[in-house]
Formats: C-alpha cells, sequence, structure tokens
C-alpha cells in the first residue's frame, strides 16, 4: 500500500456551507489515508437538506480546496523585528498580553478599536464569542463589514419596525411579482434574504405565472432571467422608489391590507412623495415617467408582490432612504407580513424580536447617535463607527486617539474606501493583533496572527442568517474534522481574560461558564439545561431552548439534513418593537434626509461623467477566497466593464488598460466591453488587488487583479447610517497612455 492512498470505504459528511448567507447543506465525502489522515474525496450539494435540496455553487464546491490550502496558517505570527516568527500558543498570548495591557492602561478602552470582518458573521465561534469579546472590551471605537454593506437596513428596520433585525423578507417562494433593486442573487446567492438555489426558486415563479423585475445599471445574471430589466441611473433608487410611492397615492392605489391598524404616518409618507413626480425623477434616475407609472401599478395589482432591494440599494448615497421606501412600498401595497409579500422570519433561536424580554414588552425602540465619532463627528449606529472613518481615528493625535486594533476576520485594506491611508493607519499603531487565517493585505501589518480551524474543523449553526432565511428552518454541523488549531471561541476567551486584566492564561472553562450565563439570561432559559456541553454547543443548545419552537441541540444532531420548521407566517403585531407598538411609516430619524434627496431633483445630469458600480463574480468571496486555485482559473476577472458607446467616446478598446481615477485614487485596470452595462457607467469588482509586499498568499498574488477601493471616496456616506458610498462614485476613464 503506498502511503496517501485510501485505506478504509468513504465517509460522508453532511455540513452546511458557511462561505456565504444561503446556508447550503454539503455532502462531503473523505476516506482516510494510510498515515492516518483524512483526505477529501468529493463535495456534492446534500440533495437531502430541508433547505438547498441539493445546491451548490462553486465556491461550495471548492470547500476541499479551501481546507487545504498550503498557504493558510495554522500556527500564531509573532511580528519580531519586521519577521514573522512562528510560535507558540502560550507565547503569541503573552506577547498579546504584554502589548495591549499597557495601552488600556494607558490610554483607556477606547483606544482599543476593534474591525470585524464579513466572515465573523458565518462562524459561530467568532459571532458567538466575538460579540462576548466586543462588550467585554467596552470599546467606543468598534467597526465592522456592516458600514461598508447593509446597516442602511438596519437602520430602516429599526426605525420603522423596532428592531434593527426585523428586516422583512422576500417571500420568494409564494410571491407572483418580485421587484428586485441592486441584487444579483444568482451570481451572490442571496443575501439579508437566505435562500439557497435563487436560480431554482426565481424559474419557478416565473413557471406559476408570477413576475420578476429588476432594477440594476447591468444586465446581470439576474436581469437574463427577469420579465423586465430597468438600467437605472446608479445612487437614483431613492428617487425611484419614491416616485413610484407617489403614483400609488395619486392613482389611489394604496391599500395595506391586513396591517392598516398597526401602521401610522400613512400622511405623512403622501405629503413627502409629493414633490417625487414620475417626470421629475426621470431624468435623474433615466427611467421614463410611463415606465414608473406601470411598475406602480403593476406592484399595486399583483396578487402578492415583494419589493427587495440589496447592496446597490444600501452602499449608495441614499443608502438608507432607499432601504426604508422599500419597505413603505412593502406596506403601500398590502404586503408587508403577508404571504407572498415581505415577511418577517421566525428563527429557531437567538432572534431578538422573539426573546422573552421583547414578548414581555420591553420596546424601547431604536437610536443611533449614543455617541460620536471623535475626528468627524459621525453618530453611533447599533454600537459601530464607520469604517471610512478608522484611519483618521488612528491618525489625527489627541485625546481618544485609537492606539492598538483587534481585527476578526477581516480585510479592510482591500475591502474599505482608502486603503491606502488605513495601511499607513494601521502601521503608526502601537499594537495590532489579527485573527484571521491568511497572511495577507491587513494581517500583514498585525503585530500577532492568531489564525482558526479551517470550516470543516468547526461546528456551525448559522445564528445570524437564520433570522433572515426565506423559511423557517435550523441546522446543526459538528466538526467535520479534527483540529489541531484551537477553536476561534477559546482564542476569544483568551483575549477576554487579556483585557479584563486576568493575563494571558485566564480560566477559559470560567469564562465560557459566564458568556453562557448570559447567554441563558437573555434566552429565558436555566443553564444547567446545557450542562455536559461547552463552548459553542452550549450556547446554541441554549439559544434553542429559548427559543420559540423549543427545540434543543439534540432534536438538530438527530437530523443531520436539518429541520424544516415551515414557511414564514405573519407575526404583526408581536414582532413590532417600536415604542408606539406600530409600524411607523415616516419616522422622522430618517424623513430628515428627504430635503437632500430632493436637492438631487434640480441637479443637472452630465451625461459626460462616468460613474463607478461594483459588482461580485461566482468564485469570489469578496477579498478573501482568491488563493483558492480552482475558483481563480482562467482568464482575468478583474475588469472594467463599460459600454461600447463610451468605449468609442473615450478610445478604449476591449483588452487594453484603461486608467481610471476619482477624487481619492487612480488604477489601471483591463477593459470589458459590453452592452450589458449602462452607457455611463463602469463596472469593476471589489475585493482584488493582491500584489502587495509581505503576504503569504502565493495563488492570489498571482491572480492579483486591482483594488478598485482605491477609488472609493472615504468622505462619502449615507449620513443616516455611516455607510460608505462604494456604488455611484464619479470617476474619469480613459486609456493609458502608451
Ligand atoms: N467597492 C466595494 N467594496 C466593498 C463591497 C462592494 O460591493 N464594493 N462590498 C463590501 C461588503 S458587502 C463586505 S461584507 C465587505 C467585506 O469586508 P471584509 O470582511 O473586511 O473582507 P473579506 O474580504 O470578507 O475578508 C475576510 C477576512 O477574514 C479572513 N477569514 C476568512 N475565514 C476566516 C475564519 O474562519 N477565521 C478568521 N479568523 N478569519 C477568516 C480572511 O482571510 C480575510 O482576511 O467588503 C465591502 N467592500
Ligand atoms: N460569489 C459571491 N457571492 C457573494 C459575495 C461575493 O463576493 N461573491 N459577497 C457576499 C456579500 S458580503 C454580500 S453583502 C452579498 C451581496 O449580494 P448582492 O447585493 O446580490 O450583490 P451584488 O452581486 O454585488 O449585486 C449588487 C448589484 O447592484 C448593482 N448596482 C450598483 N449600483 C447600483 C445602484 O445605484 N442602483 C441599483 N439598483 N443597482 C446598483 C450592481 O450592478 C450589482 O448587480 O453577496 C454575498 N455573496
Ligand atoms: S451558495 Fe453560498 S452557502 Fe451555498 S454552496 Fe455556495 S458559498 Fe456555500
Ligand atoms: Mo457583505
Amino acid at each position: 500500500m503506498v502511503a496517501g492512498m485510501p485505506t478504509t470505504a468513504p465517509h460522508t459528511s453532511y455540513v452546511t456551507c458557511p462561505l456565504c448567507e444561503a446556508t447550503c447543506g454539503l455532502a462531503i465525502t473523505t476516506e482516510t489515508t494510510a498515515g492516518g489522515g483524512e483526505k477529501i474525496t468529493g463535495v456534492r450539494g446534500d440533495a437531502d437538506d430541508v433547505f438547498s435540496r441539493g445546491y451548490i455553487c462553486p465556491k461550495g464546491a471548492s470547500i476541499g480546496a479551501l481546507h487545504a490550502d498550503p498557504d493558510r496558517l495554522r500556527t500564531p505570527l509573532v511580528k519580531r523585528d519586521g519577521e514573522w516568527v512562528e510560535v507558540s500558543w502560550d507565547e503569541a498570548f503573552a506577547e498579546i498580553d504584554a502589548r495591549l495591557t499597557p495601552v488600556i492602561e494607558t490610554y483607556g478602552r477606547d483606544a482599543v478599536a476593534v474591525y470585524a470582518g464579513n466572515p465573523s458573521v458565518h462562524n459561530t465561534s467568532t459571532a458567538l464569542y466575538g460579540a462576548a469579546f466586543y462588550r467585554t472590551l467596552g470599546t467606543r471605537n468598534f467597526y465592522t463589514a456592516s458600514t461598508l454593506d447593509q446597516i442602511p437596513k438596519h437602520v430602516s428596520a429599526g426605525f420603522m419596525f423596532g428592531h434593527p433585525l426585523s428586516i422583512p423578507i422576500p417571500d420568494v417562494d409564494r410571491t407572483s411579482y418580485l421587484l428586485m433593486l441592486g441584487a444579483n442573487p444568482l451570481v451572490s446567492n442571496g443575501s439579508l434574504m437566505t435562500a439557497p438555489d435563487m436560480r431554482g426558486r426565481l424559474r419557478a415563479l416565473r413557471e406559476r405565472g408570477g413576475r420578476l423585475v429588476v432594477v440594476d445599471p447591468k444586465r446581470t445574471r439576474t436581469a437574463e432571467v427577469a420579465d423586465e430589466h430597468h438600467a437605472i441611473r446608479p445612487g437614483t433608487d431613492a428617487l425611484l422608489l419614491f416616485a413610484i410611492v407617489h403614483t400609488l397615492f395619486a392613482e389611489d392605489l394604496v391599500d395595506l391590507g391586513e396591517v392598516a391598524e398597526h401602521v401610522v404616518g400613512l400622511t405623512e409618507v403622501r405629503a413627502l412623495a409629493e414633490p417625487f413626480t414620475p417626470a421629475a425623477v426621470a431624468g435623474a434616475t433615466g427611467i421614463d415617467a410611463d415606465t414608473v407609472r406601470r411598475l406602480a401599478r403593476d406592484l399595486a395589482g399583483a396578487e402578492r408582490a415583494a419589493v427587495y432591494g440589496r447592496i446597490g440599494t444600501t452602499t449608495q448615497a441614499f443608502g438608507t432612504l432607499a432601504s426604508w421606501l422599500v419597505d413603505v412600498l412593502n406596506t403601500l401595497t398590502g404586503n408587508l407580513d403577508s404571504v407572498g409579500g415581505a415577511m418577517f422570519t421566525l428563527a429557531a433561536g437567538g432572534q431578538a424580536n422573539s426573546s422573552a424580554s421583547f414578548s414581555a414588552g420591553s420596546r424601547r425602540g431604536f437610536r443611533t447617535g449614543r455617541w460620536h465619532s471623535r475626528v468627524r463627528g459621525l453618530p453611533e449606529v447599533m454600537g459601530e463607527l464607520p469604517v471610512a472613518t478608522l484611519a483618521d481615528e488612528i491618525l489625527t493625535p489627541g485625546d481618544g486617539q485609537v492606539r492598538a486594533l483587534v481585527t476578526v476576520c477581516g480585510n479592510p485594506c482591500l475591502s474599505a474606501p482608502n486603503g491606502v491611508r488605513l495601511a499607513e493607519a494601521l502601521d503608526s499603531l502601537e499594537f495590532m493583533v489579527s485573527l484571521d487565517v491568511y497572511l495577507n493585505e491587513t494581517s500583514r501589518h498585525a503585530d500577532v496572527i492568531l489564525p482558526g480551524p479551517t470550516p470543516l474543523e468547526r461546528s456551525h449553526y448559522d445564528a445570524v442568517l437564520y433570522q433572515l432565511a426565506v423559511r423557517n428552518v435550523a441546522n446543526w454541523t459538528p466538526p467535520m474534522l479534527a483540529s489541531d488549531v484551537p477553536q476561534e471561541w477559546r482564542t476569544l476567551l483568551r483575549l477576554i481574560g487579556v483585557v479584563t486584566g486576568q493575563g494571558p492564561d485566564a480560566d477559559v472553562a470560567k469564562l465560557d461558564d459566564v458568556v453562557a450565563a448570559e447567554i441563558a439570561r437573555r434566552s429565558g432559559v436555566d443553564v444547567a439545561l446545557a450542562d455536559g456541553r461547552t463552548g459553542p454547543e452550549r450556547l446554541i443548545d441554549l439559544l434553542l431552548r429559548g427559543g420559540p419552537y423549543g427545540l434543543t441541540l439534540a432534536d438538530l444532531e438527530a437530523a443531520p439534513h436539518g429541520i424544516d420548521l415551515g414557511p414564514l407566517t405573519p407575526r404583526l403585531p408581536d414582532v413590532l418593537g417600536t415604542p408606539s407598538g406600530k409600524v411607523e411609516l415616516a419616522p422622522p430619524e430618517i424623513t430628515v434626509d428627504v430635503p437632500r434627496l430632493l436637492g438631487t431633483l434640480a441637479l443637472e445630469v452630465d451625461s459626460g461623467q462616468m460613474v463607478l458600480i461594483g459588482r461580485r463574480q461566482l468564485g469570489s468571496n469578496n477579498s478573501w477566497m482568491h488563493n483558492v486555485a480552482p475558483l481563480v482559473r482562467g482568464r482575468n476577472k478583474c475588469t472594467a466593464q463599460i459600454n461600447p458607446v463610451d468605449a468609442d467616446r473615450l478610445g478604449l478598446t476591449d483588452g487594453v488598460l484603461a486608467a481610471v481615477s476619482s477624487r481619492v485614487g487612480r488604477i489601471e485596470v483591463p477593459v470589458e466591453i459590453t452592452d450589458a452595462i449602462r452607457p455611463g457607467v463602469v463596472s469593476i469588482p471589489h475585493g482584488w488587488g493582491h500584489d502587495l509586499s509581505g503576504m503569504r498568499t502565493s495563488v492570489a498574488t498571482a491572480h492579483a487583479g486591482v483594488n478598485s477601493n482605491l477609488l472609493t471616496d472615504e468622505s462619502q456616506l449615507d449620513p443616516l447610517s455611516g455607510t460608505s458610498v462604494l456604488n455611484g462614485i464619479p470617476v474619469r476613464v480613459e486609456p493609458v497612455p502608451a
């Protein structure tokens, strides 16, 4: 027998893919090698998964390659005299204690900033224990990828429904009309809408006679399977949505249906919509008045309809207004909380809006601006400050300056605006620690890097994303493979030990008890019910026990393909957490921004001005999966897509390098001419630009691409949410001089 050859029969494990929001079930086969190791021999979609029914995407199919990536860190690294040294976990924590503790003692907790990135939500350890760490650290300098993403939707949900996670989800499986703006789920696999196999779900919608309407400056894959596509000018969705609202009132099409008695603010909305006539917005949006009126009539006339907006509507200048208007439309057309409309998920555990204290009527509503950022005076939202101002807080001297940073699953040097300035800021810190699995664009600036196990080496329960699912489901994944890398919940508990002055080797079991007791208290259950379990297993068991279905972890352990808890059901008024107990259709905290939108109507549209938008790609996961060889194979995917009309005008041909410049930066990127993109718009994907020095990402570096965020302007934010404007950035596009 040759070493490495399989020696035992294949074994199949069923795991929930943690790589995006779709929560697909995977069936992964392994064989034991002669060396005693486990070798992955196949990854398929789990045909028996109650939610995904066998669906899988290229990223999920590459989870074995991700797991086996030789560049992945397995040992802590400490930078000594500019060189990375592999150290033991004890040495790493000794270093952290020696350098972080003095910062806290000298400058206080706010001098330590945290940046939590996207995968921290998809990782049960970092989602649950990260929250405990951030709370314990108690810094006001808390930053996450949410201010590059969905926080406008939290703000609108918070003020309208009383809790930022009470987000209405399109009931795609039962709707007959879906108006989708700024989303491309056929590539992204859906967001703020946990729904594996969107292609299948949208096909089913059309097969039952329903209609899909896509609003996007690009004819995306999703637009291609739609009944209608409207190529809107970037950044103008709030105008379009307001004009639809206007039309509903003007043509007497408003009908709130069952929820009427629970809604206040109708007359205010009507008055606010007054100036936004279809004709008034046509010039700015590029969508003519007749089309807007027809969209309003179709939406109102559909038996069951849902309006849904995503990245293109949140990471833009009017992100909160657009997010709010999406749900204003759902309400005005009688589709809020209605079957086939936009409904509230009832998750099996961990959902604030179904928790014991919520049901007991402690409805404090939602607030922002409880504190402000020191340098730019930007309001706090959900305990966070805008990532766009992190560099300011580090670089600007004075009382309250950020001196140390902890990153958790984040790569802001590529994902946030102006990565060059942020990199400079990170280099000026007294201390930085990255919980990360790669030595990459961000972690290369750290003093200590703490890795974690691969997705196949840890347990998984999607406590967050099941709260946003199009069906009520629950699925538990035990660790599939053993790991010599400590679980990240242990690492985070050790960090809690450091920041609470217990030193580098605090009693992790005791700290875990404290976290569990807190979760039990909030879930309204006795912590002893989960006796015999520790770590995330115990927390999930407690959350499930406190949840509305009374499940236990044992129930999920007995159901490797998941438990289907049924379609969404109406939840009004119980789901509401507003002080009034009503749906606030015109919250003053949101409508205060309407005059700014109104101001854009008077602006002259400059048809020669190019604007930049982003796009997602099937094989990418923001910045970090470009080191997985099967995903970056083939032609360069980091291109600037422009319309043939613009290419002609600007003297660009397919494949040549274009120089794209904005107020803050300039990049050179190959041109891809396509009539799928609206004239006047250039689309460049984010997450590329892996050609920096000092990294350990050999595959990504060989497929570097360029960082589109060198063009995004950190001064441009949606004021209500602090979210960066990543779509609709004015740019110049020209040939690179030979
Ligand atoms: N221009 C533009 N910019 C954008 C966007 C856009 O549309 N356009 N999109 C924005 C959006 S929506 C988002 S969410 C952000 C994402 O922003 P980030 O979350 O900052 O970036 P990611 O690329 O997701 O980087 C994730 C990091 O986590 C690490 N990681 C992965 N798995 C694990 C793990 O299990 N444990 C640990 N400890 N680390 C892990 C990776 O190595 C990587 O360093 O980007 C934003 N930036
Ligand atoms: N394969 C893959 N899947 C992913 C990710 C990934 O990087 N790769 N990232 C994950 C993450 S973190 C997130 S947040 C989700 C995001 O999920 P989606 O929101 O579905 O993401 P995108 O595919 O970027 O779709 C955004 C669309 O908005 C359009 N757009 C840009 N500007 C505007 C505008 O002003 N108005 C309108 N109406 N449209 C506009 C763009 O052309 C694009 O088609 O995807 C997740 N899934
Ligand atoms: S769609 Fe998302 S959850 Fe499903 S296999 Fe792909 S990456 Fe994994
Ligand atoms: Mo995101």
